[in-house]
């Protein structure tokens, strides 16, 4: 891809973060899009070519990629390549998710731990910025077997790790279960019971509401851009969630609550559409009991019908809806489906994933009046919850859940007046992509530049 930026100097930069790390088309996206948006940062904040701080915030901090080997059932040894991205330590210990997918590389966990440098700075709480995980597929593998997996991975990357220096979390694949095996495995070699992890059962650690805490704070955002921008909520709205994972799950019971009718979900097979609205008992019993497909729920529910789809994020987006949100994987909605969504009148797109729009429907949203909330932003509320979960293992106390969602209410809101805001002062009003990004680097530019050469 030839990524082609106005301003000089950011296009300059552009093109050597490309030839540094060439081949990692995810990367240069997620680079082109931060740079392509902070032009109008660059008069009011001389400091952030002053000081290189751009030259600086592009390269991790640290890489550490590693064999991972175990043992499956059949007695055989399987090798997985192991990641951790540790981007950026400016404002606080490396923080953000581990990703077991067969489609990762170093390409994806570069976006990613870049992308999360300025989502924790979003927060407001101290957490700097990193991704890992591996191409281990937990799909279809025994409890046995993801133990095995996790057991190995933790066996390397516990050295890297800490409560004060790297806190790994949840992502794709890597749920409660992951997070325990790698939790015992890393008391085990440390011989300390700390907040190393978050995501944790509530029985070792783990925060009241950090299930839910995606998804519920992607729906206080998108509601509180509801509110102020169009003096309406999701009462009454129809929406359509991608995924049927972990985010998708919480956006459409918070979606719900909020008095929406959700009317499809999907996974990487295909999507199912239930215009009664979805009973979400069924889909948890499908995913989070039975670690079952989306396909199932309409064997179970007569008012829905299920339309296999190559790669599950096509044919979802032609149901029409007032509110779409993204809620599977990088990419998934393009710019054919940003035309068919806006064709059949949707309002506002709020990002659940990371990074599931592409940079020319992003620019078709926002060209067509439809609100766009970056990922980056609107999908804060899970590493947030991650940060009160640090904090109270700190504390050694754990919260209720009504205090804890009422913290994730507030930053959520707190985030999207401060991007909105940011938008404004900068002459880009409602251009979320622009406030996010200047707004979180704003922040780590402080902290790097007060730090010295780092
Ligand atoms: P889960 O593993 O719980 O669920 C992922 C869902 O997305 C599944 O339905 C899965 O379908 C689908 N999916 C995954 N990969 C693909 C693909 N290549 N093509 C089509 N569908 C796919 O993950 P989460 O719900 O936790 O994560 C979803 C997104 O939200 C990711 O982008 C993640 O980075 C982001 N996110 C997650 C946070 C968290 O706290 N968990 C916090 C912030 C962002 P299938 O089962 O078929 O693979
Ligand atoms: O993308 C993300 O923000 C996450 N997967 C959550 C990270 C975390 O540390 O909770």
């Amino acid at each position: 891809m030839d990524y082609k930026i106005e301003n000089e100097y950011l296009n300059d930069l552009m093109q050597k973060v490309m030839a540094r790390n060439a081949n990692e088309p995810e990367f240069h996206q997620a680079v082109y899009e931060f740079l392509n948006s902070i032009a109008p940062a660059l008069p009011v904040h001389p400091e952030l070519i002053e000081k290189q701080v751009l030259e600086r915030i592009v390269e991790p901090e640290r890489q550490i990629m590693f064999r991972v080997a175990w043992i499956d059932d059949n007695g055989r040894i399987q090798v997985n390549r192991g990641y951790r991205i540790q981007f950026n330590s400016a404002i606080g210990p490396y923080k953000g998710g581990i990703r077991l997918h067969p489609s990762v590389n170093l390409s994806i966990l570069k976006f990613l731990g870049f992308e999360q440098i300025f989502k924790n700075s979003l927060t407001g709480l101290p957490m700097g910025g990193a991704k890992g995980g591996s191409d281990f597929d937990p799909k279809g593998k025994s409890d046995n077997e993801v133990m095995a997996f996790c057991q190995s991975f933790m066996r390397e990357l516990y050295r890297h790790i800490g409560p004060d220096c790297d806190v790994p979390a949840g992502d794709i694949g890597t749920g409660a279960r992951e997070i325990g095996f790698m939790f015992g495995q890393y008391k085990k070699i440390v011989n300390e019971f700390s907040g190393v992890l978050t995501g944790k059962k509530l029985s070792f650690g783990g925060s009241l509401a950090r299930t839910e805490a995606t998804g519920y704070g992607l729906c206080y955002f998108v509601n509180a851009l509801l509110r102020e921008k169009m003096d309406t909520s999701f009462e009454g709205k129809t929406v359509v969630i991608s995924g049927s994972g972990n985010v998708a799950i919480y956006a459409t019971e918070k979606a719900q609550q909020l008095g929406a009718k959700v009317v499809a979900l999907s996974d990487s097979n295909g999507y199912v559409y239930d215009p009664e609205g979805i009973k979400l008992d069924i889909v948890k019993d499908i995913k989070e009991v039975k670690r079952g497909r989306i396909s199932e729920y309409a064997d179970r529910v007569p008012s829905a019908k299920y339309t296999a789809d190559a790669n599950g994020s096509k044919g979802i987006w032609t149901i029409p809806c007032d509110i779409a949100l993204p809620c599977a994987t990088q990419n998934e909605l393009n710019l054919d489906s940003a035309k068919t969504l806006v064709a059949n009148g949707v309002k506002v797109v709020g990002e659940g994933a990371n990074m599931p729009t592409t940079l020319d429907a992003t620019k078709f949203f926002q060209d067509n009046g439809v609100f766009f909330t970056p990922g980056k932003a609107s999908n804060a509320g899970g590493v947030a919850t991650s940060g009160l979960e640090m904090c109270q293992n700190s504390a050694r106390l754990s919260w209720t859940f009504e205090e804890v969602d009422a913290r994730l209410k507030g930053i959520m809101e707190n985030i999207f007046h401060t991007v909105d805001a940011t938008a404004k002062e900068v002459g880009c009003e409602n251009n979320y992509v622009v406030g996010a990004n200047i707004a979180g680097l704003l922040k780590v530019s402080d902290a790097m530049i007060a730090q010295g050469c780092i």
